[in-house]
C-alpha cells in the first residue's frame, strides 16, 4: 500500500506550501489510477531525499550556546567598531595586537620543509617517540629518576585538551575512583571534559573573593575530606582563571596531604614558562609530587609557551611506580586512543622535537618566551597603572599580583556586559581578561571601560 503523500499540517500554511500539497495530491490521485506495474517500480513515495520533504530528522535539535571562551571570539568577529579588543581568549598578541609566531618555530618549520628525508606517513598511536621523551625532560626535569628509571609512560596528545581527555578515558576505565576533585572556579572545560569521559566531577575550595587570592584554608579541608584515591586535578603553575597559584610552601603542604590521604594528582600544565617566564621555575609544583616517588598524570600544552595554539600538540605522562606498570599503562593507553583519533598530527610534535632537541633552539625559544611573559607582566603594571590615574574606586593591586595569561579582574557579569555593550571590549563573563591580548595602545581605552563600569553599573 501507497502512503499518503502530504506535507505534515503544521507545515501547510505558507502559499508555497500549499502549492505543493495540491501538487502531492494531484500526484497521488493520478498515480492511483495508473497501471499496477507503475505502482511497484515507478511510485512516487516520500522519500529522505524528496524535494517535497520539508521536515528534517534533526527538526528537534536545538540551538545550542556558544562556548563561554571560543564563543567570545565568535561575537568579537561579528562587531565592526574598530576600536574593539578581544581579551576572551587566551591567546598571545603582540605591542601590535597580532597574532605571534615565534622566530624559533619557523626556523624549526624551515629545517623541516627543508628536510626531504621527511615523509607524512602515520604516526605510531602514541605519537613521535622523540617528542614524547623530550616533553616528558621538559615537565619532569632533564634529572628525574622516574624518567631515569623508565618509570614514565608519555604520549603525544591533540595539545591539552586532548591529554586531559585521554588521561580521563584511562582513568576511568583502569582507576578505582571515578571522582575527580577541581578547582573552584577552574577553567571552564575541564568539568565537561572529564564527565564524558566518564568521570564524575566535585569541586575544591581554592579561590577567594574576598581577598582576591588563594582560599588555603579551605583547599586543605576540602582535599582532607576527599574519599581516599579520588583523583585532584591540579593547575602547574598560572591557574586560570583566577592567575592566583599556591607558593612552594602550601604546594608542599598539599602534596604531604594528598600523599596521606592517597589522593591522586592530576597535573594541567598549559602554561610552563608563563607565570614566571622560566620552564623550570613553573614546573615545580608537578617535580615537588615526582620526587617523593609516587604516582600522578601530567597534561602537557604547547599552544601557549610555543604559540602552536591550532597546531594542536601536547602531551600526557603518566608517572607509575614501576617500569612494568609503565609499559601496561602504555598499552592500555593505546587502546583508549586508537578508536578516538588513531594516532596523533605530526607536523606540531616535529617542530617542537626540532626546538626541544637542539641547543641553539631551545635556548633561543626560551628568550622568546621570557619576552611574551615580561609583556604581560608588563600590561598589568601600565593596567593598574591607569586605573589609579583615574582614580578608579577599589584596590587593583591583584592585577600586579596574579600571575599568567590572566587577570581575574572581580567585575561582574552585568560589568562585563556593559564594557561589551559601550566599550566593544569582549571578555568571559566571570571578568576573566586575558592580559595577553592587551597592549600599550589598548591600555587607556580598557581603564576608560573599566572605570565607567565600576562607578556606573553594580
Ligand atoms: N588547560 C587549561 C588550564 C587551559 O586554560 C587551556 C586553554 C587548556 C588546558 C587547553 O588548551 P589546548 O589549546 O587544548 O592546549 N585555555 C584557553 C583556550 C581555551 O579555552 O580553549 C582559555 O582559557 O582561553
Amino acid at each position: 500500500m501507497r502512503p499518503e503523500l502530504t506535507l505534515p499540517t503544521g507545515h501547510a500554511s505558507s502559499p508555497t506550501d500549499r502549492r505543493l500539497n495540491a501538487l502531492l495530491r494531484h500526484l497521488s490521485s493520478s498515480s492511483s489510477s495508473s497501471s499496477s506495474a507503475m505502482d511497484t517500480n515507478n511510485s512516487i513515495s516520500p522519500s529522505p531525499t524528496s524535494a517535497f520533504q520539508h521536515d528534517s530528522v534533526f527538526s528537534h535539535v536545538v540551538q545550542a550556546p556558544e562556548d563561554p571562551i571560543l564563543g567570545v571570539t565568535v561575537a568579537y568577529n561579528k562587531d565592526p567598531s574598530p576600536v574593539k579588543l578581544n581579551l576572551g581568549v587566551g591567546a598571545y598578541r603582540t605591542e601590535e595586537g597580532k597574532p605571534l609566531v615565534l622566530n624559533v618555530v619557523r626556523k624549526a618549520e624551515q629545517q623541516l620543509v627543508n628536510d626531504r628525508a621527511r615523509v607524512k606517513e602515520y604516526l605510531p598511536i602514541i605519537g613521535l617517540a622523540e617528542f614524547n621523551k623530550l616533553s616528558a625532560k621538559l615537565i619532569f626535569g632533564a634529572d628525574s629518576p622516574a624518567i631515569q628509571e623508565n618509570r614514565v609512560t608519555t604520549v603525544q596528545c591533540l595539545s591539552g585538551t586532548g591529554s586531559l581527555r585521554v588521561g580521563a578515558e584511562f582513568l576511568a576505565k583502569h582507576y578505582h575512583q571515578r571522582t575527580i576533585y577541581v578547582p573552584l572556579p577552574t577553567w571552564g572545560n575541564h568539568p565537561k571534559v572529564f564527565t564524558l569521559a566518564g568521570l564524575s566531577v566535585k569541586t575544591y575550595r581554592y579561590y577567594d573573593p574576598a581577598t582576591r587570592g588563594l582560599n588555603f584554608q579551605g583547599l586543605l579541608e576540602d582535599l582532607g575530606s576527599a574519599p581516599a584515591g579520588a583523583i585532584v586535578l591540579l593547575h602547574a603553575c598560572a591557574h586560570n582563571p583566577t592567575g592566583v597559584d599556591p607558593t612552594l610552601q602550601q604546594w608542599e603542604q598539599i602534596r604531604q596531604l594528598m600523599r596521606s590521604k592517597k589522593l591522586l594528582p592530576f597535573f594541567d600544565s598549559a602554561y610552563q614558562g608563563f607565570a614566571s617566564g622560566s620552564l623550570d621555575a613553573d614546573a615545580q609544583s608537578v617535580r615537588m609530587f615526582v620526587a617523593d616517588g609516587g604516582e600522578c598524570l601530567a597534561a602537557q600544552s604547547y599552544a601557549k609557551n610555543m604559540g602552536l595554539y591550532g597546531e594542536r600538540v601536547g602531551a600526557l605522562s603518566i608517572v607509575c611506580k614501576t617500569a612494568d606498570v609503565a609499559g601496561k599503562v602504555e598499552s592500555q593507553l593505546k587502546l583508549v586512543i586508537r578508536p578516538m583519533y588513531s594516532n596523533p598530527p605530526i607536523h606540531g610534535a616535529s617542530i617542537v622535537a626540532a626546538i626541544l632537541r637542539d641547543r641553539n633552539l631551545y635556548s633561543e625559544w626560551t628568550i622568546e618566551l621570557k619576552a611574551m611573559a615580561d609583556r604581560i607582566i608588563s600590561m598589568r603594571h601600565q593596567l593598574c597603572d591607569a586605573l589609579r590615574a583615574r582614580g578608579t574606586p577599589g584596590d587593583w593591586s591583584h592585577i600586579i599580583k596574579q600571575i599568567g595569561m590572566f587577570t581575574f579582574t572581580g567585575l561582574n557579569s552585568k560589568q562585563v556586559t556593559f564594557m561589551t555593550k559601550e566599550y566593544h571590549i569582549y571578555m568571559t563573563s566571570d571578568g576573566r581578561i586575558s592580559m595577553a591580548g592587551l597592549s600599550s595602545k589598548t591600555v587607556p581605552h580598557l581603564a576608560d571601560a573599566i572605570h565607567a563600569a565600576v562607578t556606573r553599573v553594580v
